[in-house]
């Protein structure tokens, strides 16, 4: 395997799209021979993380123990895709911080919160509305949007991008050159 590791740090609101990003990044790259592997929130929050709530202090611990596992997989030369909301610019700042400079791909998905909740594809935005859900990102919960981060995909107010058309966008190019 001749390919160098680094970490792709997708950020975002609740339904902004970035497990279906991952999803078509990690194929983008697959067909380019590059090998890959998702972290994906929910996922990982069902397993190595399913003792964390959705607490200041427990996401901080959520976002820093993904970082660590990133930090690994790039070790070992994958290109490590990360889908967590990740909410806090410290904690994102904190994972960029275990990686050589370079090496860790902050992209914020910025799709505005309107247009999360008018998706609100598991229903959550409205049982948070609802206050059934407490402490939800961007209701009652805040999002701190990167200052200076390597990609952000906006979304053009009318309708989505296709996650293939981002994936085609100058995130493969980075890790791939
Ligand atoms: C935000 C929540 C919450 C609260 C449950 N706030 O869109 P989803 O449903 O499938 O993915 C979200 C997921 C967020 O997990 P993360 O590990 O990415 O969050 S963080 O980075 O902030 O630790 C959402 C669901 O869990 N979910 N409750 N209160 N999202």
């Amino acid at each position: 395997l001749q390919q160098r590791g680094c970490v792709i740090w997708l950020t975002g609101l609740s339904g902004s799209g970035k497990s279906t990003l991952a999803c078509a990044l990690s194929r983008g790259l697959h067909s380019r021979g590059k090998l890959s592997y998702v972290l994906d929130g929910d996922n990982i929050r069902h397993g190595l993380n399913c003792d964390l709530s959705f607490g200041a202090e427990d996401r901080s611990e959520n976002i820093r123990r993904v970082g660590e596992v990133a930090k690994l997989f790039a070790d070992a030369g994958v290109i490590c895709i990360t889908s967590l909301i990740s909410p806090y610019r410290m904690d994102r700042d904190a994972c960029r911080a275990l990686l050589p400079e370079g090496d860790f791909i902050e992209v914020f998905i910025d799709v505005p919160l309107h247009v999360c909740e008018a998706r609100d594809p598991k229903g959550l935005y409205k049982l948070a509305r609802a206050g059934k859900i407490k402490g939800f990102t961007g209701i009652d919960d805040p999002y701190e949007p990167p200052h200076d981060c390597e990609v952000v995909l906006q979304h053009n107010g009318i309708d989505c991008l296709s996650p293939s058309d981002m994936a085609d966008k100058e995130i493969i190019v980075s890790c791939t050159s």
